[in-house]
């Protein structure tokens, strides 16, 4: 359940946020196969509550109200057309899976697919869920049934976060409920999860569950693989849970990571870049095999994970395409990378107010779909990072460097860094501002012209960008002014004249 299952051994999925089913779809078969995205995060599939107080905010569809797939994102039909055509290009889908809580407490309605909910009296029809299928107030332990301290690691997992109603997963019918639901997905040719709030289960009545998933569907996946499984535990250290609770039953997601990258290429706190040279295990992340990295989330991208400030967002353009590069071409963990939508923030006492608006819709709250323009990048307030080309290209540059290790480690002592992925692939930061890398590097690989897939493509045999003239003895004369629009270059066997 640590292994991703991507076609031909691809090395990063996107999550597109919001996206509609059918625009993933379309841009699996336009732009991700092609450019070697091994997959998707898609926001929770599930029926959820519809919130108009604010008015339709992002953060609704963490407040399911049944498990039929029926969202803004799109019906049941939608989303199997949408698995079909990304398997179809070697680009696998991860659903995000709500299973530790329902919708908030309080009040009724009808949910995204039209079924009733009353939360007040805990009755979700839909499922059906009732009075019996969530943790008591007894079992929390609380005064008002919602986490008040997460340094108790039975609040953290028995009351309510947010106030949100909290399953109750010991009970065998309520896991049946999760595993039919969640085998539903695998029989439909999903690759695997993005389990919603791990922190908030027990390791135990996780693998009561994951233990009961089915083998993922042999029409897209060899018989006997077993889903892929990453859990968002927040683990900054200091709390009572800890993610290695967690890694026996898939991957974590290691926030420290995209925290690390955000404040070293900040230069926060006079962090340098040199430093990155040892980042993983050594400063106590977790295990390779065990982590999934990505330099934003949802969450952080607007202040609601963890990280604070030292985040880089779209918003960071520069800086964010130099730490995306970094992670793709380092020797790291599995990567996911964020794919987001505009929204103006309202800062206001060190906070955006703004954190919850939802993506682009029309006047009724229909999303919006994703339009691309003849220059290949999105409009109508999708931001599209996934198309940005350093992003893009280090994509391919990772799928080319999969299997090799870390080489020809190079740095100034400070914010100027390169180095190799073996005969693989080659990489140059300058994070100075005020003066150019200028320096004869060893590359590792072989003698021979090389286009620079930051600044262009390898395309007609020839590069649209800089090209990098390799030496027989591997080496090569970089030249990166510290004011460069995007200060890196980076070269690979598969961009080789
Ligand atoms: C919304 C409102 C709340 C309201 C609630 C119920 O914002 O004010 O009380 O609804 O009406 C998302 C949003 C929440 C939103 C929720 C439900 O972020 O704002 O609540 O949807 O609509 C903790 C959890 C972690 C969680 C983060 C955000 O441990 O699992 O908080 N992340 C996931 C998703 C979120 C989602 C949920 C969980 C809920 O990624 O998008 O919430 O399904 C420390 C701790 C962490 C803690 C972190 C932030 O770092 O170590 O454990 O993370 O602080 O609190
Ligand atoms: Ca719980």
């Amino acid at each position: 359940q640590h292994a991703p299952h991507t076609a031909d051994n691809k090395q990063a999925i996107v999550h597109l946020f919001e996206w509609r089913w059918a625009d993933i779809a379309a841009e699996c078969e336009t732009f991700l196969g092609p450019y070697g995205f091994g997959g998707v995060q898609v926001s929770p599939p599930t029926e959820n509550r519809v919130i108009t107080s604010p008015n339709r905010p992002w953060w609704e569809r963490y407040q399911p109200i049944s498990y039929r797939l029926n969202t803004r994102s799109g019906n049941d039909e939608d989303f199997k057309d949408m698995v079909h055509r990304c398997n179809q290009q070697g680009v696998r889908i991860y659903a995000d899976v709500v299973i530790n809580h329902m919708c908030a407490d309080g009040g009724s309605g009808n949910g995204t697919g039209g079924s009733h909910f009353n939360a007040d009296s805990l009755d979700f029809p839909g499922v059906p869920f009732g009075t019996d299928d969530f943790t008591d107030c007894g079992t929390c332990g609380t005064s008002d049934c919602s986490i008040q301290n997460y340094s108790d690691v039975n609040q953290v997992r028995n009351c309510r976060w947010a106030s949100k109603l909290d399953s109750k997963l010991s009970s065998d019918y309520v896991r049946g409920k999760i595993v039919d639901y969640m085998n539903y997905l695998i029989s439909i040719g999903v690759a695997g999860f993005r389990v919603d709030a791990a922190k908030h289960m027990l390791p135990g009545d996780l693998a009561a569950i994951f233990g009961r998933l089915s083998d993922l569907n042999t029409a897209y996946f060899p018989s006997g693989s077993r889903p892929f499984i990453a859990m968002e535990v927040i683990d900054l250290g200091g709390e009572a849970i800890s993610s290695s609770e967690y890694t026996h039953l898939g991957r974590i997601t290691e926030f420290r990571y995209g925290m690390q990258l955000g404040t070293l290429f900040r230069k926060q706190y006079g962090q340098k870049l040199a430093y990155l040279q040892f980042i993983g295990e050594t400063w106590g992340m977790q295990w390779d095999n065990n982590a999934l990295v990505f330099v934003d989330t949802h969450d952080t991208q607007r202040g609601h994970g963890a990280g604070g400030q030292a985040i880089l967002t779209f918003r960071d353009s520069k800086l964010y395409k130099m730490a995306n590069a970094f992670m793709l071409a380092f020797p790291y963990a599995f990567v996911r990378m964020m794919s987001s939508y505009y929204w103006d923030q309202w800062w206001e006492d060190w906070r955006d107010k703004n954190d919850w608006i939802g993506p682009p819709a029309d006047g009724s709250g229909n999303t919006m779909g994703v339009s691309i323009n003849n220059k290949g990048s999105c409009s109508n307030g999708w931001i599209c990072e996934h198309r940005w080309r350093p992003n893009r290209n280090m994509v391919m540059f990772r799928n080319v460097a999969a299997g090799y290790g870390l080489s020809n480690w190079w740095d100034n002592r400070s914010n100027q860094i390169a180095f190799s992925r073996e005969d693989r692939g080659f990489i140059a930061i300058n994070n100075e501002v005020w003066w150019a890398l200028d320096a004869t590097l060893q590359t590792g690989l072989s003698s021979g012209d090389y286009c620079d897939v930051i600044s262009g493509d390898l395309s007609n045999g020839g590069c649209t960008g800089k090209t990098i003239t390799v030496g027989g003895d591997g080496r090569t004369h970089i030249y990166i002014a510290g004011d460069d629009e995007v200060p890196m270059i980076a070269i690979h066997a598969g961009s080789k004249v």
